[in-house]
């Protein structure tokens, strides 16, 4: 597998509780790259632009209030297929189904209050990098 990027975001459950360097710890144990970060205030629209998505769900009103409520850690990981690696880290969406040392398990409070999202594929990882972080920001 090449090296990957993907696109990384510490949710406001997780900025809120001071979790930012103990979940950044678990990407770089993972051999992942922290090799873009800044911390947002996310605005509605760009809420509602990442989880588009989700906008039929019944939930995205309450996920758009959610990334919005606190500050939010935007991040670009890089590594040797960064974007299962990553989705590994952090585990099943639902903590109650995530694994043991997943940070999922270890700090999400709910299936909303999850601490981290992680790209799923590629083409996401590309688009949703492009939404939060110009090319100049990202040093690898
Ligand atoms: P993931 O974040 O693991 O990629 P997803 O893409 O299915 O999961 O959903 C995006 C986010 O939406 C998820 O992190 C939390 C929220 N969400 C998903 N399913 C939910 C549900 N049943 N109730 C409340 N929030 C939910
Ligand atoms: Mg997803």
């Amino acid at each position: 597998m090449a090296i990957q990027r993907t696109f990384s975001i510490i949710k406001p459950d997780a900025t809120k509780r001071n979790l930012t360097g103990a979940i950044n710890a678990k990407f770089e144990e993972a051999g992942l790259r922290i090799v873009a970060q800044k911390r947002i205030r996310m605005t509605t629209a760009q809420a509602e632009t990442f989880y588009a998505v989700h906008s039929e769900r019944p939930f995205f009103g309450e996920l758009v209030e959610f990334m919005t409520s606190e500050p939010v850690v935007v991040q670009v990981l890089e590594g040797e297929d960064a974007i299962a690696k990553n989705r590994e880290v952090m585990g099943a969406t639902n903590p109650a189904e995530a694994a043991e040392g997943t940070i999922r398990k270890e700090f999400a409070l709910s299936i909303g209050e999850n601490s981290v999202h992680g790209s799923d594929a590629p083409e996401t990882a590309a688009i949703e990098i492009a939404q939060f972080f110009a090319g100049n920001e990202i040093v690898g």
